[in-house]
């Protein structure tokens, strides 16, 4: 069949785009993802529909189809078991830390790239097996929790009783393009993703295309560029091969370190996973890799989904080709054990390959007492990854193996917590889990803030704490500040941060550089003031906290702005300070915070945290020049505050980037200057995230409407809604 490249149809969305003219052009598609344009569900009620679950049916049907095995992908050992764990675990295991994107959470695995990895090779049959049981609850449970729950059930099914588990997870319908995968054009390529240490400036990635280490770094000490979670493109984690195919176990166990580190697992966490991950099913390497065929995006439309159609004899059970190694780590791979660790200590081993041709390892002077995964009259060698071999060759990770060795019970207590993490890291607060098999202990990931105690402060109390509030002297524009501060730590793809918990008082908060610790103290002593004083109920310092901000937008716009109480206080003892310091800010251009790094412009760190506060451009544009005339950058600095009245609410900011009695020119790479055209006079200064909402077409398009002679009301309309917003965008326990 002939290939049709979209690109040159002269119909349906083809040819050259603007994408293609302008490569470096600020994209704004991350903003307008996930709309109800694309959702067939748009006024579904997920949580609702979730609850209506018969769970226990659900279960039961999960039960019986891992041992139904079906002609066209026969389960190994008759038991699908381990296939749907290596599926929940590579949609939960893209998480990564540093950005809270990725993860499980959204169903991503079904759509493009994810679906076409070369590390999920196969998987598109383990969705598929679903499909029955998908197609019969329908929307009561979606793909996301799905494909999360069938793992934790193929490991009770094996014999491991499990953590728990929780659902809520709506899916999503398109592919999420906010997530950066990486600069490799090639699969399995990783040659921009390492670097000479000098990289990530301030975290964000390798100095610029030439500066990178020849053989992508030394694979001892390499740097991978953040906020990446994988050793190559297209991966979940590490080549299983060895860093880059080279079969050496310590430097595995560090790229293992570094990739895991950034899920936010520590070795203990890692190694429970890595061995009990392992202590299930078998790796799929029965012949060249040759004859594996094009992945499901690439794939004809005969193939209906499916990819990697494998010419290798039957193409299918003892024929697959999967990863191309060909291991079984245990005696009784759809049985829990504890053989991985035991045989991993037990045996020396010898690199070997695989029929693909893979660097593996088997066991020296062993005998064959693996079972084959078809023929139960065939045995095999005791084999591992090198990837594997790390776990024993890597002292500290040694240590832990140690421990488990001897104390079996502990691995399965390890492993079936960190994988109970590992599925709902990104889930959010409790508040948004749902379904009876909830954990009751409470763990530090979570964020836990304690329950609200006592009734929640009604109209009256908030209308006095407000007058409070503004009668302690302290400048209301640096309440603004505060309130800002607290809330905009919230990022949309892992839940965290948010004001609820007034965490922006402990630490690592409290002493961000961004969040001004000298002002930001003023702010919190004033309001813990009002807090004792106050004769009304009990109020905390979280809802405090927003309530100050608010009262100053009110007064500043003359506008009524919704507040919603109820929010808590969490505690230090709460607060994990090393996960917390992720939610950092090294640039935020709602506060004039930060300069652009060689790869990254202060515009587009702007668009990304819009995209972590889940707004669209209009709310960006407003709360922009909303912050700018309240005069509220982090440093109180004027840069970008184009207004004479600063303090008040109003559409100045527009008014004055759209005057074109005003001409712009650059005072380095990150600020400019506007000079009277005429008489030459300096009037403002700004940065690059002040001047893109002129120069941008589609953000210039949106200022006009609110720089317009009929645009002042909308303005502090449309500010006071967005702000609202912003302080409620952790409020799952009110949603
Ligand atoms: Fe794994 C399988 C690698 C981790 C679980 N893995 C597998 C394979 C490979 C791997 C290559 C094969 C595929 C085929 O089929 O061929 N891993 C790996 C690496 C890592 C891992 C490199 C990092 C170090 N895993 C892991 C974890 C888990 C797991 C963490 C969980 C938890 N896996 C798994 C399973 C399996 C695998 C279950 C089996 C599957 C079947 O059976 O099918």
């Amino acid at each position: 069949m002939a290939e049709c490249p979209v690109k040159h149809s002269n119909i349906g969305g083809g040819g050259t785009r603007n994408r293609d003219w302008w490569p470096n052009e600020l994209r704004l598609g991350i903003l307008r993802q996930h709309t109800a344009v694309t959702n067939p569900l748009k006024d579904f009620d997920y949580p609702a529909a979730f609850k209506s679950l018969d769970y226990d049916a659900l279960k039961k049907d999960l039960h019986a189809l891992m041992t139904d095995s079906q002609d066209w992908w026969p389960a190994d050992f008759g038991h699908y078991g381990g296939l749907f764990i290596r599926m929940a675990w590579h949609s939960a295991g893209t998480y990564r830390t540093f950005d809270g994107r990725g993860g499980g959470g959204e169903g991503q695995q079904r759509f493009a790239p994810l679906n076409s990895w070369p590390d999920n090779v196969s998987l598109d049959k383990a969705r598929r097996l679903l499909w029955p049981i998908k197609q019969k609850y329908g929307n009561k449970i979606s793909w996301a929790d799905l494909i999360l729950l069938t793992g934790n059930v193929a490991i009770e099914s094996m014999g491991l009783p499990t953590f728990g588990f929780a659902g809520g997870r709506a899916d999503t319908w398109e592919a999420d393009e906010s997530v950066y995968w990486g600069g490799e054009t090639t699969w399995l390529g990783n040659d921009v993703r390492y670097s000479d240490g000098k990289a990530g400036v301030e975290g964000h990635g390798v100095v610029d295309g030439d500066e990178h280490k020849k053989e992508h770094g030394d694979i001892h000490s390499r740097d991978l560029e953040k906020p990446l979670g994988a050793a190559h493109m297209g991966l979940i984690y590490v080549n299983p091969e060895g860093p880059d195919g080279v079969p050496d176990p310590v430097a595995s166990a560090r790229d293992i370190r570094t990739t895991f580190g950034r899920m936010a697992m520590n070795d203990e966490e890692t190694v429970a996973l890595i061995a009990g991950g392992h202590s299930f099913g078998k790796t799929h390497g029965a012949g060249p890799s040759d004859n594996v065929g094009k992945e499901p995006a690439a794939a004809g439309l005969e193939q209906q989904g499916f990819g990697w159609q494998n010419k290798f004899n039957s193409g299918k059970g003892p024929d697959t080709i999967t990863s191309g190694l060909e291991v079984i780590w245990t005696k009784t791979p759809t049985k829990w054990s504890n053989n991985y660790l035991e045989y991993l200590f037990k045996y020396e081993w010898e690199l070997t390959k695989s029929p693909a041709g893979a660097n593996q390892w088997v066991a020296k002077n062993a005998e064959a007492i693996i079972p084959d995964a078809y023929d139960s009259n065939k045995k095999h060698l005791p084999t591992m990854l090198t990837s594997d071999l790390a776990l024993r060759f890597d002292p500290a990770y040694e240590k832990v193996c140690k421990k488990f060795l001897e104390d079996p019970a502990k691995l399965g207590d390890a492993f079936t917590r960190a994988w109970f993490k590992l599925l709902h890291r990104d889930m959010g607060p409790r508040s948004r889990w749902i379904g009876p098999e909830i954990p009751k202990e409470e763990l530090i990931w979570e964020d836990p803030i304690p329950a609200v105690s006592g009734p929640v402060i009604d109209e009256k109390d908030i209308a006095a704490l407000k007058k409070e509030i503004l009668a302690t002297g302290v400048e209301p524009t640096k309440f603004i500040s505060t309130a800002w501060a607290s809330a905009s730590t919230y990022r949309g793809g892992d839940k965290r941060g948010g004001a609820n918990g007034a965490r922006i008082r402990l630490a690592p908060q409290k002493d961000w550089k961004v969040n001004n610790p000298a002002q930001l103290s003023e702010v919190l002593s004033a309001l813990e003031g009002v807090q004792k004083k106050f004769q009304g109920k009990k109020v905390s310092l979280a809802d405090l906290i927003v309530l100050a901000g608010t009262a100053a937008v009110e007064k500043a716009g003359g506008v009524s702005v919704p507040f919603t109480p109820g929010r808590a206080d969490a505690t230090q003892e709460q607060t994990d300070v090393e996960s917390f310091s992720h939610l950092e800010p090294f640039n935020d251009g709602f506060r004039n915070y930060g300069k652009s790094t060689p790869r990254v412009r202060t515009e587009q760190f702007l668009v990304d945290r819009a995209h972590l506060l889940t707004l669209s451009a209009p709310e960006l544009t407003v709360l922009v020049g909303g912050l700018r005339s309240l005069n509220a950058n982090y440093d109180g600095s004027p840069l970008g505050v184009l207004t004479k009245r600063p303090g008040q609410l109003t559409n100045d900011f527009f008014v004055n980037l759209l005057d074109m009695n005003t001409a712009w020119k650059a005072t380095d790479n990150d600020t400019f200057e506007g000079v009277d055209r005429k008489t030459g006079a300096k009037k403002w200064t700004a940065t690059r995230a002040d001047l893109v909402f002129g120069s941008h077409a589609e953000l210039r398009a949106i200022s006009e409407v609110y720089g317009s002679a009929d645009g002042g009301e909308k303005f502090v309309k449309d500010f006071a809604a967005a702000w609202a917003k912003v302080m409620d965008l952790d409020r799952f326990d009110v949603k």
